[in-house]
């Protein structure tokens, strides 16, 4: 029996050894440590020896069962490392190579002081307000008190669609709507794209960019318009800026004023950015005429109003010294990377 045992051994640790998965490991743990197993049906044979012999074969087949277990979990270990081996190797990761590089975009200078802008405006308790870029005659020239003869609603300054429809010439009609909609007090602005058949140059295009607000409430005066603009011009330009605010006209304001800015450029001393003046144009602005209020339904006996229109255009142009604003609108990358 002795030999049996040490035969089932032999071939045990044969098959372990040549064993390639862990499903061959299971069925040699089966054939021969299993219920019904080799060295198990040994075992059960144990009562047919002699007294004498019985510890001695006991001892030699739990030996066996012993070493057959450990070179099962060996083997098990080792066929387990070298799958995680194979595994490794086959994931390998050649953290030497160069990545790959991503191109991420950037906002284009236009959103970037547009942004600056809003901020500056909704932390001043603003709402920002948008329209439609087709409009019609009533909302841009007819609610604003522009007049029939008016030159700006020629055929040389408008963009029109038929009759009644045109390319806006001002972001205004988005604020006529919130006054048609809305009861004071209105705090908004409206920044958008605006049309005008302006000849291209360095300075004009007929598709620029405006910011118009509006401030509608009862007591509302001058101070108020100068204060917010004042206020908006230090945190654009810097609180050493001066501000100008002289005498103009509007349809649309009585009051009118245009405001300028001490040059950014040379301080106010007088340059080629300023053409000598000290000053530069940045905005118009004025109370909201009566009319005007009337026309949305708003009484000018209780309420008024102040607005004020920015070119967001010349104001990019200034702040990052862009010498001709077709740059603006060429989607030339090697400008836009710039920003
Ligand atoms: C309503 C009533 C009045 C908006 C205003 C200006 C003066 C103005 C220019 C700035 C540079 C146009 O882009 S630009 O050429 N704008 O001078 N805009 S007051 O007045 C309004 C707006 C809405 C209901």
């Amino acid at each position: 029996m002795q030999d049996l045992i040490m035969q089932i051994f032999n071939d045990a640790t044969a098959a372990i050894s040549t064993a390639q998965t862990e499903q061959d490991i299971e069925a040699v743990r089966i054939k021969y440590l299993g219920k019904n197993g080799e060295l198990t049906k040994i075992l059960k044979q144990m009562g047919t020896l002699s007294p004498e012999e019985r510890p001695v074969v006991g001892q030699l087949a739990n030996k066996v069962r012993q070493d057959i277990e450990k070179a099962i979990a060996d083997a098990k270990g080792a066929i387990k490392e070298k799958a995680l081996q194979l595994q490794l190797e086959a994931e390998r990761v050649d953290i030497t190579m160069p990545g790959i590089k991503h191109k991420i975009g950037g906002l284009h200078p236009l959103n970037i002081v547009l942004n600056d802008l809003i901020d500056i405006f909704v932390s001043m308790g603003f709402d920002v307000g948008d329209g439609p870029e087709v409009e019609t005659d009533y909302y841009n020239f007819e609610a604003l008190n522009v007049p029939a003869d008016h030159p700006a609603r020629d055929m040389q300054d408008t963009f029109y669609i038929g009759n009644n429809l045109l390319l806006r010439t001002q972001t205004s009609a988005a604020q006529i709507r919130t006054m048609e909609n809305h009861k004071p007090p209105i705090r908004i602005i409206c920044p958008g794209r605006v049309f005008r058949s302006d000849e291209v140059d360095a300075t004009h295009s007929p598709v620029f960019h405006q910011v118009e607000g509006l401030v509608v409430d009862k007591g509302i005066t001058m101070c108020d318009l100068k204060g917010t603009l004042e206020q908006f011009v230090h945190e654009i330009y810097g609180s050493e800026t001066k501000v100008q605010f002289r005498p103009s006209f509007f349809p649309f304001t009585e009051p009118s004023v245009e405001v300028d800015v001490s040059c950014p450029e040379c301080g106010g001393k007088g340059c080629h950015i300023c053409k000598d003046t000290g000053w530069i144009e940045i905005l118009g602005a004025g109370m909201v005429h009566p009319k005007v209020l009337s026309i949305c339904g708003i009484d000018p006996e209780v309420y008024s109003g102040f607005a004020f229109g920015v070119g967001l255009d010349r104001l990019t142009t200034t702040r990052y010294k862009i010498s001709d604003i077709r740059l603006l609108f060429e989607n030339d990358l090697r400008f836009l990377e710039q920003f």
